[in-house]
């Protein structure tokens, strides 16, 4: 049996961004069966969730004697066993991991630097004066990112891994309006949104939160 890590609770502001998100829409995709075990603050500090994550964060996986970390390579690990996330095309499946890389490390770096002065310290003056710049890198990789995907229904014509991924990372923008200023943009987040096991994916995490509050 797969298991993943979520957190038992976060503030509202982060609600259906917690990156197991990611974990739990591949699993969806894949149709694989899977259980959650949802830790909290204390429990992600433990020596045992540091021997799954060095990093005390979530998510990570856990099958048979395998246990990984990063959502990115979770993704991929569960992409090899779905043809849905990569392709079995060795050249289309290089292409699907190459927008794998480019949602976290040319996309995702910008995104996240604009949420956390937006939503850890919009009241430091230095957050002030740092958001300009921080709001116009991701306009630029936001324009960059509409051109290539022109008239494409996905990045690469047909859903894969690196669509998962670039709509979590897309989807971290919500607080802002930077999305409207590309209209085709924010269609395509719709339409990977739109997918069932998306679908299911976050209705089981904010499930989660609100069985606590219930
Ligand atoms: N690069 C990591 C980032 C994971 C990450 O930032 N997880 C957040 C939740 S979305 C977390 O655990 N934050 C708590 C912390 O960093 O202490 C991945 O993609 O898995």
């Amino acid at each position: 049996m797969i298991t993943i890590t979520g957190f038992k609770w976060v503030p509202p502001f982060a609600r259906g961004l917690v990156r197991d998100l990611r974990v739990r829409w591949a699993l969806e995709e894949a149709g694989l069966s899977y259980r959650v075990r949802l830790i909290d603050a204390a429990d992600k500090e433990s020596v045992e969730h540091r021997a799954l994550q060095p990093f005390g964060q979530v998510p990570t996986y856990e099958e048979g004697g395998l246990a990984l970390f990063e959502s990115g390579a979770i993704v991929l690990h569960i992409g090899a066993r779905c043809e849905a996330l990569l392709p079995a095309d060795e050249g289309a499946r290089a292409r699907a991991v190459t927008w794998v890389f480019a949602a976290l490390n040319t996309v995702e770096v910008a995104v996240q630097q604009l949420a956390a002065l937006d939503l850890f310290y919009a009241d430091q003056p230095w957050a002030k004066s740092r958001r300009p710049g921080a709001a116009a890198a991701v306009k630029q990789r936001l324009a960059e990112l509409a051109a290539w995907l022109g008239d494409r229904e996905y990045l690469e014509g047909r859903f894969t891994a690196g669509d998962l991924m670039m709509c979590t990372v897309l989807r971290i923008l919500r607080h802002t309006d930077l999305l409207d200023a590309e209209p085709a943009l924010a269609a395509y987040k719709e339409r990977c949104e739109a997918r069932p096991a998306f679908q299911k994916a976050l209705a089981d995490q904010l499930a989660s939160f609100e069985e606590r509050e219930a």
